[in-house]
């Protein structure tokens, strides 16, 4: 079967679904390819903090209402070191606040835009190659329940994540990798259990990081510092809440422990590939580059990307003006490295780093993050560099 659009998005995550509704508003078709089920995409545990830009994203294309009807608004958050707990003040600091709402319901609201707008998306298929790329005429040829189709369009946009085949059709020799996987990972766990705290707490602990986060007022959000390829079948219930426990205490903090019901190791990882553009390919998102959770921002980042994108698009179909197109990839980086900065700095200042020196190296390094921790925390501007970019640095 041969089919036509202007531009074919591989991947419907959250960079992939939000580019195909700004592009809807703008009156550009899409039809977005993905490789998994509705039921697989709409339930993937990930992310779940949102920055101002990525709340306007959703709006802007309709996407809002559950959103503002169950995103959790937080104005600061809580570092943890020592024993003791300081808190960033967003608001009081950069007037600006993040809200807590899942990657997944996210996802969930913008399939249910796509599909109340009878746009085409086309899940569950397989065998997604790119040809003609370098060409005006670039198209996709996937599988779908046994019948091959060839999409041809004007642009592929790859919105198909770390994993995807979309970066690998550029030619190595045009593409620069920068890449550090940590030697540690997170385990995480979602709880049946109200949140203990209000606000986000990040704590640094001798034992390693751990981060308590929620999904709702009654669903916890939890991650421990672990081993890259920690054995999870090593890991109890007890254990994981004992270990909890002891590396958030604080003197005014008691750990409120409930059933388990989803568990996962994540590797840690910053990747930049660079260009994020090759003749008629695009890439955004994850597809582009990662970061470490520490931060919060590879939600964020894939959203900020597609919204630059959508306009640069938007230039050329409109105006026939190529302008924002062609700067699309140095735009996007300019950005994309700040974030990158913020969060391996982020999981710099809070895990525990063995490895270089034995416990005398250790030591040290624990002591100069306190003393950083220390310094974020009294200093105005310290405190307000941490805040500005966690809320989210500006689009351009
Ligand atoms: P996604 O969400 O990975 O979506 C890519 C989509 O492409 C599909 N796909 C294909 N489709 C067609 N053909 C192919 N050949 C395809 N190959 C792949 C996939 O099925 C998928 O649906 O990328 P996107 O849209 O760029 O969004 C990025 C975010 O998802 C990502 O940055 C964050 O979720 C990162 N991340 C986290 N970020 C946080 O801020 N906080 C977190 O707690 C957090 N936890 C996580 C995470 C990422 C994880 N991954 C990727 C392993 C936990 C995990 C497990
Ligand atoms: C989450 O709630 O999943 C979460 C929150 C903050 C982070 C990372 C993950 O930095």
């Amino acid at each position: 079967m041969q089919l036509r659009t202007q531009v074919a998005i591989i991947g419907a995550g959250p960079a992939g679904l939000m580019l195909g509704a700004l592009l809807a508003r703008r009156s550009i078709d899409s039809v977005i390819l993905e490789a998994r089920s509705r039921e697989y995409i709409e339930h993937r545990i990930r992310a779940g903090v949102l920055e101002q830009g990525t709340i306007d994203a959703m709006d802007e294309v309709g996407a809002g209402a559950r959103m503002h009807q169950h995103g959790l608004i937080h104005e600061g958050t809580i570092l943890r070191f020592g024993g003791r707990s300081h808190r960033i003040d967003f608001r009081a600091l950069t007037g600006k606040a993040v809200m807590i709402y899942s990657q997944h319901e996210l996802v969930r609201d913008l399939v249910a835009v796509r599909l109340a707008a009878g746009a085409p998306l086309e899940l569950e298929v397989e065998d997604v190659t790119l040809a003609g790329i370098e060409t005006d005429r670039p198209s996709v040829r996937f599988r779908r329940g046994g019948h091959e189709t060839v999409l041809a369009c004007d642009f592929i946009a790859g919105c198909d994540g770390f994993h995807g085949v979309s970066r690998a059709a550029i030619p190595a020799d045009r593409l620069r990798v920068f890449e550090r996987d940590y030697p540690f990972g997170w385990l995480g766990i979602l709880a049946d259990v109200a949140p203990s705290s209000h606000e986000l707490v990040y704590a640094h602990h001798d034992r390693g990081f751990a981060l308590l986060s929620m999904r709702s007022p009654s669903v916890s959000r939890l991650y421990l510092q672990c081993a890259a390829d920690e054995d999870l079948g090593r890991w109890s219930d007890d254990r994981i809440w004992s270990e909890l426990a002891v590396r958030l205490a604080a003197d005014d903090f008691a750990l409120a422990t409930g059933p388990i019901t989803q568990r996962s190791v994540t590797p840690m990882r910053s990747f930049v590939a660079e260009p994020m553009r090759h003749g008629r390919l695009v890439l955004a998102g994850d597809a582009a580059h990662i970061v470490p959770p520490t931060g919060a921002k590879g939600l964020n980042l894939a959203i900020a990307d597609v919204r630059l994108l959508a306009e640069a698009l938007s230039a050329f179909y409109d105006r026939g003006d190529a302008a924002l197109l062609d700067g699309y990839s140095e735009t996007c980086l300019r950005r994309v490295w700040k974030v990158e900065r913020f969060s391996a700095w982020m999981t710099q200042l809070l895990h525990r780093h063995d490895g270089h020196g034995g416990n005398a190296g250790h030591d040290l390094e624990h002591r100069l993050q306190l003393a950083e921790l220390d310094y974020v925390t009294s200093s105005h501007a310290a405190a307000t560099t941490l805040a500005e970019n966690y809320v989210g640095l500006p689009l351009r």
